[in-house]
């Protein structure tokens, strides 16, 4: 980290007021010196803010602020110098092109933020948690970012690995130490209410952690039927727009359609199929793998079924498909007679409704919203794990804790739990990054923007 890398920070394809360009490393500094007219700049003060000109020999180039902070106090802890200039993407890249000219390395994506995570300034949680910041399409998805930011949940990681640490110094000093009389004898009776604490503990974290991946990365919803049942017309209304072509000619829907809407703040991908059926048509057909191989996909359906028609063949094969997926039954059309067989209202989850004058689609949005508990999630502080490497780490250390409850009670001498312990202990000091693997570390910042 020898080197000073620069950057654009905001979004480069867009013409907003203000652009910026930051520069981190030892010569941040003195490469700014080089290009920008205010003299003092060089021996000023840290925090501080300076305006000038940035100049390319001596023509101006831009009016800028610029924006002087000295190591340590910083987001990478080196030197870091942010040029606040006019938003157009010309000057912004003539700025870029200046300073790459006169000593500075492009940054690759994500490269501040390793930095920070290198001089060992934020850990890998809040690491991630940066990059789920920048990504987050929800205010929950928001919030729950900046709690990982903020070190809530490192701090409870914390808390849990302290306890097994005092658990493993109890037991050391009993096995290297016996003869110490003033330390606590452990014995199984004495372990298990602090290992059933710990048990506790990580399995909320797991629980609420799921919660946290609905909240980062919402809901997959596919509609599915037979053809001309109205799921266009639903999806048109969930998504409150015409996305998807309505006509009564059976399978006008033939690709996928997506769009997206929000119950309770959280992101719904809500995705139309094609009407399932036999077909010769070589369009229609692809259309209707797509949609078998959806339903395979999706976190939950809404199977439509029209209510002035009987079942089919084809409706009770996909009633028996979805048996174990989360599923609701929309039985549409209602504004015409009932035609249905009146055994479908035994099964799991069946709202009746139209598309006419939008009877029950109310009801079907609160039928999500109790399906998936987004009520109870609305109240939650979320102070929770949020994506797929730190949610399973976290349930190996629960299933290390597990079985040494387990051991306890078949009596397993207590040199022995200590395994198991520690290796729940490293399970979530990975999670914090106490101890890391440099190629996750690549793998994170490859999903970063550039200049963050
Ligand atoms: N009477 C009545 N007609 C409806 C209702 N909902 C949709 N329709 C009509 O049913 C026809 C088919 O609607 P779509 O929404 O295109 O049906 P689909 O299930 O997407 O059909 P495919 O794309 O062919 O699979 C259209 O003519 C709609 O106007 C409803 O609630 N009541
Ligand atoms: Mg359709």
């Amino acid at each position: 980290m020898e080197d000073t890398i620069c950057a654009i920070s905001t979004n480069p394809g867009n013409n907003g007021a203000i652009s910026i360009v930051r520069l981190s490393g030892p010569h941040a500094v003195s490469i700014t010196s080089k290009i920008f007219t205010k003299k003092s700049f060089k021996t000023a003060k840290s925090h501080t803010i300076h305006y000038g000109y940035i100049i390319d020999k001596e023509k101006k180039i831009d009016e800028v602020l610029v924006m002087k902070m000295l190591a340590p106090k910083t987001y990478t802890t080196e030197d870091v110098v942010e040029i606040n200039c006019h938003g157009g993407y010309f000057t912004t890249q003539k700025i870029l092109e200046l300073l790459l000219l006169n000593g500075a390395r492009l940054a690759e994506p994500g490269e501040f933020t390793k930095r920070a995570l290198l001089n060992g300034r934020i850990n890998l949680l809040e690491a991630e948690s940066v990059s789920d910041m920048i990504s987050a399409k929800s205010e929950n998805a928001r919030d729950l970012a900046m709690n990982g930011i903020s070190g809530k949940i490192t701090k409870m990681i914390q808390n849990i690995r302290e306890e097994m640490v005092n658990i493993l110094a109890n037991i050391e000093v009993n096995i290297d130490y016996p003869e110490y009389e003033e330390e606590q004898i452990v014995t199984h009776e004495n372990i298990l209410p602090k290992i059933k604490h710990i048990t506790e503990k990580l399995e909320e974290i797991v629980r609420e952690s799921e919660n946290s991946k609905i909240i980062k990365e919402g809901i997959q919803l596919a509609l599915i039927g037979k053809p001309n049942v109205g799921k266009s017309s639903i999806l048109n209304h969930l998504l409150e727009e015409e996305k998807a072509i309505v006509t009564n000619i059976s399978g006008t829907t033939r690709d996928l359609i997506e769009g997206t809407f929000n119950l309770n703040g959280i992101l719904f991908h809500l995705i139309d199929t094609a009407g399932i059926r036999e077909t010769e048509d070589i369009v229609e057909k692809i259309g209707v793998e797509k949609s078998k191989k959806t339903i395979e996909e999706v976190d939950a359906v809404i199977l439509v079924l029209n209510y002035n028609e009987e079942l089919t063949k084809e409706e009770l094969e996909l009633l028996d498909k979805i048996k174990n997926k989360k599923s609701i039954l929309f039985l549409n059309k209602n504004d015409l007679e009932q035609k249905i067989t009146s055994t479908i209202y035994d099964r799991k989850n069946v709202i009746e409704g139209n598309t006419m004058n939008l009877n029950g689609l109310d009801k079907l949005k609160e039928k999500l919203i109790q399906m998936f508990h987004l009520a109870e999630l609305e109240n939650k502080d979320m102070n929770y794990l949020s994506n797929i490497r730190q949610i399973s780490l976290a349930k190996k250390a629960l299933k290390n804790i597990k079985n040494v409850q387990e051991q306890i009670m078949e009596n397993i001498p207590i040199d022995i739990l200590e395994i198991e312990i520690r290796e729940a202990w490293n399970h979530l000091g990975l999670i914090i990054g106490e101890t890391y693997e440099d190629e996750l570390i690549d793998k994170l910042f490859q999903k970063f923007c550039l200049g963050k």
